[in-house]
């Protein structure tokens, strides 16, 4: 039987470049073809012949409560009836953004987007007319979206597709970025020392999902923290992927510190188009129509994804769902650590986000991950496919649990592992 997916990919191809929308979903870095989607539900997602997979990307992190939630479809619909987009203010925008500034402690004031590539640039040029200073840091293998200047040593796609750095991009716009080694405290102390007063700020996802999960050492974001404040420098977290994820307040919160602007994404959209930079007021009146930092959006704060945001933090704000969700995702990755012990394999995890690295060493940085054996990965990869399981289709990438998926979800993939491991 043809896979239609094929026959889908063919057509997409005449009509989209890569056939795709984001090239990560191409499968190309894994000399793979990708699945169309035709639906999904829950921890499930169907490709266009109906096959099954348990679905570990979620969109790649968005879902946290598992494909089409009720209460998230139910408050969309009742929205849409309404209209979907006015260009003028809504109380729904006004809900979302009290919602978030009480819940992230970083933030007083958020100012809604359409991705997470806009939240970091327009974070990105907030620090710059604060501190009034220009060069920034960012980490080897770190990915804050596609914005000109942060395509410097990037991870997520550019990892996957070998893109080392990206044509179209002047040298002139990316002289004023430093990418660094994440976890190396000497190499950030001799940036801030050979540059001084010209560091408007550090940007860093507080545990990297976009060169696979790697964790920060113990004390190296308390270092970020002092030494930004050092130099009057500002700290950016990029938690467009831990936002809301290991608990309701993100890596933040978890961590116990306190960035000075915090970028989002993904889990407050509930699955529509959304983005989000906030801070305390001091910085963020420096926006316009308050301030001079000029950004905008036609669709910003808009009505439907705005709803989903709501609908989606308030299941989040339910008792116990974090204690549920990380619970269950220890034990997972507890037992899928012993079954691939001996076998090449090391797993970082974060609560419930991680990935399964083909390595033989501990993994601390982009260098680490850079030693994977991509081949290794690729036949994980299109085994686990084969047998319904839909893992991130890259080995710079992380994979993520769901409030959705069941005991028995999380039993058939550890038995489906074993399986494949066994044969590496
Ligand atoms: P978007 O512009 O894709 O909404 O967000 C950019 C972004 C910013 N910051 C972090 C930490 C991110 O992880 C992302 C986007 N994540 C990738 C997956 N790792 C999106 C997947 C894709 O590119 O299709």
């Amino acid at each position: 039987m043809i896979d239609t997916s094929i026959l889908e990919f063919a057509k997409a191809k005449k009509y989209m470049p890569g056939g795709v929308n984001s090239p990560v979903r191409s499968f190309k870095g894994i000399n793979g073809d990708p699945l169309f989607i035709s639906r999904a539900k829950g921890s499930k997602l169907y490709d266009v012949d109906n096959n099954e997979y348990i679905d570990f990307c979620l969109s790649w992190g968005v879902h946290i409560l598992g494909h089409a939630p009720q209460s998230v479809l139910k408050a969309v619909e009742d929205a849409l009836w309404n209209g979907t987009s006015f260009g003028m203010p809504t109380p729904g925008e006004t809900e979302l953004a009290k919602l978030i500034s009480e819940i992230v402690p970083s933030i007083e004031q958020v100012r809604l987007v359409n991705s997470g590539t806009e939240a970091v640039m327009s974070a990105v040029r907030l620090a710059r007319a604060f501190t009034g200073k220009k060069k920034i840091i960012k980490f080897d293998g770190g990915y804050h979206g596609h914005v000109d200047h942060l395509l410097v040593s990037a991870g997520s796609g550019l990892a996957t597709l070998g893109i080392s750095s990206t044509p179209g991009v002047p040298e002139e716009f990316v002289q004023q970025t430093i990418s660094l080694p994440f976890n190396d405290e000497l190499q950030v102390f001799e940036a801030f020392a050979k540059y001084k007063d010209e560091i408007a700020a550090i940007i860093v996802e507080p545990v990297p999902a976009n060169m696979g999960v790697v964790l920060p050492k113990e004390g190296f974001l308390q270092f970020l923290r002092n030494i930004t404040k050092q130099y009057n420098s500002l700290l950016i977290f990029d938690e467009v992927i831990t936002g809301f994820r290991p608990k309701i307040g993100g890596a933040q919160s978890y961590f116990g510190i306190t960035p000075d602007i915090t970028t989002l994404g993904k889990i407050i959209g509930g699955g529509f188009p959304i983005g989000a930079y906030g801070a305390n007021k001091e910085i963020m009146r420096l926006i316009a129509p308050e301030g001079n930092v000029y950004q905008a959006g036609t669709l910003s704060g808009n009505p439907i994804a705005v709803t989903a945001g709501i609908a989606s933090l308030k299941r989040l704000e339910t008792p116990l769902f974090y204690e549920t969700l990380n619970h269950k995702s220890r034990d997972f990755i507890f037992w899928l650590k012993e079954i691939t012990k001996n076998k090449g394999i090391v797993i970082n995890s974060f609560q419930s986000m991680f990935t399964i690295f083909f390595n033989e060493n501990e993994i601390h940085n982009f260098e680490d991950v850079k030693k994977s054996d991509l081949a290794r990965f690729e036949l994980f990869f299109k085994k686990s496919v084969n047998k319904g399981l839909l893992f991130s289709p890259s080995q710079f990438e992380a994979n993520f649990i769901s409030a959705a998926h069941l005991p028995e979800d999380l039993n058939k993939t550890l038995d489906i592992v074993f399986q494949i491991v066994k044969t590496f």
